[in-house]
């Protein structure tokens, strides 16, 4: 038995090096970080677009030693337009976070979608040998499952939708909603972050499909489906050791030292729905209110860039830019910049630095399926607070944290000075309690409880089931 994983992320990029040979980098992301350790353990297949260097079909990865093999599909230019820039981050993308005036619904873009989801079961069942279980990720792929129990009814089935599942009057605005349940239905077990996700789940398959529902699980025809809250968890023996490593520590150092102020730290990938422009307005009528902390305390805002063709990301990045210069243009003085902003990923190393450095995180999205930042901070810090948006699904998890909403300005600017007077008593207290929560909830068992719930006990091997 192996596992055969569905994404439409690979969890390894090509990069032509300098020498013109092409190297594997690891992907900036969850689910790499989620799934390629027990890849790493199990071997397996591993299924995804090959977004760029398209000739190569199929790869054994790590590339140091490799120990599974990723499939990588071709897609035509038309299916990544219509299907991935078009029905996925222009139409289930936006509904899914509540931005419905973003939403766009097309014909043409559906039907590439519903192509693409063939293309990737297609692939999935050419390499499924039998009692392989398949486990698909993401709104991405959300016809996958309802695909491969067509052509195989006894598959075992496992679905994981990462972002969030809306309110039934959201997500009924979709015109093909019963085409998208159908597809996901075809899992065994579905997995999301909270249960008001799987609680607006199961109203969307009673309200549209009629179908029989109770408590996690949905009835479709003779099968039953599992329906379950299961956020993703952090590795936290990783976060936890490099956050103690005596050159994070130093880095970490320096970080501050650099900055001689108050640090306020900020990391997301550049999307509308992490609430960029709205913590910048919070930060900026934080210093127009608070004239003391002029000088003393510097928001560092690292943005990953994300999405660049499409336009309405193109046009976030200006107007993140545009507010950034006009905070630094209206407050700098000398030797003092109040946002430092950079445009690009950090490695894990850097990043757990500046968690380390940080004297409160801003974790403020409009929306999100759940957030890991706020998970990685709370595993790295050990004098800082965590600011968390009550609209991200983390903040379930996280007592810890100081609960923000996002769209009031001027709560956000009086709750940093209240992050900023906490006696480190009471931060070391949060971050222990957080801590402890996310212990409980490590990444590793979280793949192992998701594979072992699905194939049963029996025929997992012991380290699949992290044993
Ligand atoms: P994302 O929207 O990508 O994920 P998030 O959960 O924050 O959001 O995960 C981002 C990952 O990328 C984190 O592991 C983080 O460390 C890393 N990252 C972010 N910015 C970075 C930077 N500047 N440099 C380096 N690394 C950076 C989607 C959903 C989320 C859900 C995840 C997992 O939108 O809600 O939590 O999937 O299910």
């Amino acid at each position: 038995m192996a596992v055969i994983v569905l994404s439409n992320r690979e969890p390894y990029a090509p990069r032509t090096g300098p020498d013109g040979r092409v190297h594997w980098a690891a992907s900036i992301g969850g689910l790499t970080t989620a799934l390629d350790p027990v890849m790493q353990r199990e071997g397996g297949t591993w299924i995804a677009w090959a977004e760029t260097h398209p000739e190569i079909r199929t790869v054994h990865l790590p590339e140091a030693q490799p120990r599974y093999r990723v499939e990588r599909l071709a897609l035509s230019e038309d299916d990544v337009r219509l299907s991935y820039h078009g029905f996925c981050n222009g139409a289930l993308w936006p509904m899914s976070h509540y931005f419905l005036e973003r939403a766009q619904y097309r014909r043409e873009e559906w039907d590439a979608y519903r192509r693409v989801n063939e293309t990737f079961a297609q692939a999935a069942l050419a390499c499924a040998k039998d009692g392989d279980v398949f486990w698909v990720h993401d709104y991405q792929l959300a016809l996958v499952p309802g695909l491969i129990r067509r052509a195989r009814p006894d598959a075992r089935i496992g679905f994981f939708w990462h972002i969030p599942w809306p309110a039934q009057d959201v997500f009924r605005t979709l015109p093909w909603d019963r085409e998208l349940l159908d597809g996901l239905l075809g899992a065994d077990l579905i997995g999301m972050h909270t249960p008001a996700y799987t609680r607006h789940f199961l109203e969307a398959c009673t309200r549209t499909l009629g179908a029989e529902t109770d408590v996690g699980t949905v009835r479709i025809g003779a099968r039953t489906v599992q329906v379950e809250a299961r956020p993703i968890g952090i590795d936290m023996a990783t976060f936890e050791a490099l956050a103690a490593d005596p050159v994070t520590v130093d880095r970490a150092q320096r970080l501050r030292d650099n900055l001689r102020t108050l640090m306020l730290l900020c990391v997301d990938r550049l999307d509308y729905t992490k609430g960029i422009p709205e913590r910048l307005a919070a930060f900026s009528s934080f210093l127009e209110r608070h004239p003391a902390a002029r000088g003393r305390v510097t928001l560092v805002q690292v943005a990953v860039p994300s999405r660049e063709q499409a336009p309405a990301y193109r046009q976030l990045r200006t107007q993140v830019e545009g507010l950034v210069g006009r905070i630094n243009g209206q407050f700098s003085r000398d030797g003092w910049t109040p946002v430092h902003y950079l445009y690009r990923g950090l490695d894990r190393e850097e990043l757990v630095a500046h968690y380390r450095a940080a004297d409160a995180m801003l974790v403020t999205p409009l929306r999100d399926g759940l957030n890991l930042v706020a998970k990685e901070f709370a595993a790295s810090s050990q004098d800082g607070v965590l600011l968390l948006s009550r609209f991200a699904g983390a903040a379930d998890e996280l007592p810890g944290a100081i609960e923000v909403n996002p769209y009031d300005v001027d709560g956000l600017s009086s709750t940093l000075i209240r992050a900023l007077r906490m006696p480190l008593e009471e931060k070391k207290i949060r971050l222990e309690q957080m801590r402890q929560a996310l212990r409980q909830r490590d990444l590793r068992a979280w793949t192992a409880d998701f594979l072992r719930d699905l194939a049963g006990t029996a025929a997992l091997p012991g380290a699949l089931l992290g044993l």
